[in-house]
Parts: structure tokens; C-alpha cells; sequence
């Protein structure tokens, strides 16, 4: 004989199905952005570990972030590798092996930024070394030639994560030299530094 065990079904208080006004709160600008690869940026060198003893760059290699205005304004010579930040202080470290990405002098290249954020751009910029300028100093604006060889109008649109651009690298370059990298951002006071190492042949 079964012994019958009364079971009492719990009362269940049925929710209401009140939707919660759940917002939707951004946190405010991470350390979300982007970075050139191509030409490779001293950034990328230090995140594949190409380059060592980089900081916490090597961590997050879209954070380059500085004030925009570049040349005008922006990051104060001799920290425009890092976009003026000191925490990044070893990407104007001219004693580091920086590789130099080989490239033809005056020919169509392929830029390539990584973005980990498609902010509204408003352009991307590159300058180019002066002939005759001091690989052995950071980078400052007289090592510059003092305009952009290339800039990519966005007009406040958003790239896409992967943005590339072909245009003319300059002509009559010879050797070791820097390409400065500008992405200026439309919707904020900032903008995004990026330098390679780049040898002309
Ligand atoms: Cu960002």
C-alpha cells in the first residue's frame, strides 16, 4: 500500500508583465578607438611583441588619443608619437628597435586603420618626415614637412571598423622617415595619433 503524501502546490503570484523602464546608459568614452596597420603602427609593434618594455600600450593599442588641431594645436613636440599622453611616453622612444615597414617612394599604398570604435570622423591625415630629419629625437612638428602628403575627407560620417584609403605616398624619399598619422574626430575635442616607421626605397 503507497502511502499518499499530500502535496500542496504553492501559490504562485503570477508577475505582472510591467515593462521596466530599463535605460540604456553608455558608459562614457572607453578606451574604445583605433590604431594604424598598415603602414604598422609603433603601437601594433608593441601589441604583437615585436617591440618590448612598451607599457600598457602594448595592451591597448587604440588609445592614442590626444587633443585635435594637429599642427596648429594637439599634443606639444616630442610627445606626438604617444598623442601627448605620458603613460605612452615609449612610443617617442627613438632607442627602441622600431621595424620600418619598407615602401616605394611616391606610389599608390594602402592605408589601414583597426578601429575598435567608428567615431565620426571628420578626416585622416598623414605627414610625412622632412629629408634630412634626426631619427635619433622625438618626433617634434619642425621634423615635419609642414603639410599632410594625403588626407581623406570623411565629413563627419563614420568609417566602417577596417578602414582603408589608397593614396600617393611622397615622392623623392630615400630611407628611414616616419609617417604621422592624424584621425581627426568630428563629434569631440580630440583626435587619434599614430606613427610608423617606414623605409623608402
Ligand atoms: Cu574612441
Amino acid at each position: 500500500m503507497f502511502g499518499t503524501r499530500a502535496r500542496r502546490a504553492l501559490g504562485i503570484a503570477t508577475l505582472g508583465l510591467i515593462p521596466l523602464a530599463a535605460p540604456v546608459v553608455l558608459a562614457g568614452s572607453a578606451s574604445a578607438h583605433g590604431y594604424t596597420q598598415n603602414p604598422p603602427s609603433r603601437s601594433l609593434h608593441c601589441h604583437q611583441g615585436a617591440v618590448s618594455d612598451c607599457g600598457s600600450i602594448q595592451w591597448e593599442p587604440q588609445s592614442v588619443e590626444g587633443p585635435k588641431g594637429f599642427p596648429e594645436a594637439g599634443p606639444a613636440d616630442g610627445t606626438l608619437c604617444a598623442g601627448g599622453n605620458a603613460r605612452f611616453a615609449q612610443l617617442d622612444d627613438p632607442s627602441k628597435p622600431w621595424p620600418q615597414q619598407p615602401m616605394t617612394s611616391g606610389q599608390d599604398f594602402e592605408f589601414r586603420w583597426e578601429l575598435t570604435a567608428a567615431h565620426a570622423t571628420t578626416s585622416f591625415r598623414y605627414f610625412v618626415t622632412k629629408d634630412g630629419w634626426n631619427p635619433g629625437a622625438p618626433l617634434s612638428r619642425a621634423q615635419l614637412e609642414p603639410a599632410p602628403f594625403l588626407t581623406v575627407d570623411f565629413g563627419g560620417r563614420r568609417p566602417p571598423f577596417t578602414v582603408t584609403h589608397t593614396g600617393r605616398l611622397p615622392s623623392g624619399k630615400s630611407g628611414h622617415h616616419m609617417i604621422f598619422a592624424v584621425w581627426d574626430i568630428a563629434d569631440t575635442a580630440n583626435a587619434f595619433y599614430s606613427c610608423a616607421d617606414v623605409n623608402f626605397r
